[in-house]
């Protein structure tokens, strides 16, 4: 079981070169399988009941991420540090390098990692992806933005569902949360969002001191934020903590990696309706009106025309 030592805080790793596919605009070339590692570190995934995906690197630029239309295209978004890349990494048993204990933004490229459930479905592709909602003017980003976000209707790229990340543990929860919500809302502007879950990342454990103030700051969280979305189908789900000394032991990480999964199984599974558009009654106006009006007092003097 490889994939631990990746999660770890502190021990951010450069891609994996090997677990690369495609070339570096992430143009699939055929998904190259994990054994085409070279210097004999062949990462056998024969301890765990997870398979291990496969991952692909776009650089940041202008041109539109070109999606796989045979696949489930999920989006991941949320602030630094919110835990995209960890929660990645645990669904699609990937090394994805994740942040360091400061708020340094890691993941300076779109990243995703492709991986294939038990139930026969297409393969899913999880995209981590900088924030471009927080840190939008950084240099690189607003690029970022214009790949994952199409400039228009007809343009890729075109996403099956949307994971949006949240760790209401994190101060900064609060103060990027208008600048992630508006990328969501920009997104829906463009396309049509199917399916939505809000990822609580880092839930504490019952029993936790924070656990009761987590709980009230995210009941707080689904009446500001979320019940607009709820109320059209999107999911919330809960991550719960993992402990850094309990991944050394399989079995926890196994569970971890199963619970990330449940959480894509969930998504897929949902459906999130349409926005309701405002559609504006026309005024009657101007010579429409007069002819209406004209129309009426003809009538009233027929009706009065005997009496
Ligand atoms: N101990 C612990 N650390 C976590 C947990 N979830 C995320 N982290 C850490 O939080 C940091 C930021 O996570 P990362 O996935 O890089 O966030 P990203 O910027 O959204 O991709 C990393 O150091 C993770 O190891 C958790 O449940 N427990
Ligand atoms: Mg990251």
């Amino acid at each position: 079981m490889a994939s631990h030592t990746a999660n770890t805080p502190g021990t951010s790793t450069a891609i994996n070169e090997h677990n690369v596919v495609g070339d570096d605009r992430g143009n699939e070339a055929g998904v190259t399988a994990p054994e085409a590692n070279e210097e004999g570190e062949r990462r056998s995934d024969a301890m765990s009941a997870i398979p291990m995906g496969v991952t692909a690197n776009f650089p940041l630029d202008d041109t539109p991420l070109i999606l796989d239309e045979g696949k489930e295209n999920i989006l991941v978004i949320g602030e630094t540090g919110c835990g995209k890349t960890t929660f990645i990494n645990f669904a699609a048993n990937v090394e994805l390098p994740v942040g360091h204990t400061s708020l340094e933004r890691c993941t300076k490229t779109i990243q995703s990692a492709t991986f294939q459930l038990q139930d026969g479905s297409a393969p899913v592709v999880l995209y981590d992806v900088p924030d471009v909602g927080t840190e939008k003017d950084e240099p690189g980003l607003r690029s970022a933005r214009g790949q994952i976000v199409p400039v228009d209707h007809n343009q890729q790229p075109a996403w099956t569902a949307v994971i949006y990340i949240i760790n209401i543990t994190k101060k900064r929860a609060d103060l990027s949360t208008e600048d992630n919500f508006q990328v969501l809302k920009d997104l829906e502007k463009r396309q049509r969002i199917h399916k939505l879950l809000f990822l609580v990342s880092e839930w504490p454990r019952d029993g936790d001191n924070s656990h009761q103030i987590a709980s009230e700051r995210l009941k707080e969280y689904e009446g500001t934020y979320l019940q607009t979305y709820l109320s059209r189908g999107a999911k919330v789900h809960k991550l719960s903590q993992f402990k850094l000394e309990e991944l050394d032991n399989n079995r926890k990480l196994e569970d971890l990696q199963t619970n990330a999964r449940t959480v894509v199984e969930a998504l897929l599974q949902s459906s999130f309706t349409a926005k309701v558009v405002d559609v504006e009654v026309p005024k009657l106006k101007g010579k429409v009106r007069w002819n209406c009006r004209r129309l009426l007092s003809v009538l009233f003097k027929w009706l009065r025309r005997d009496s």
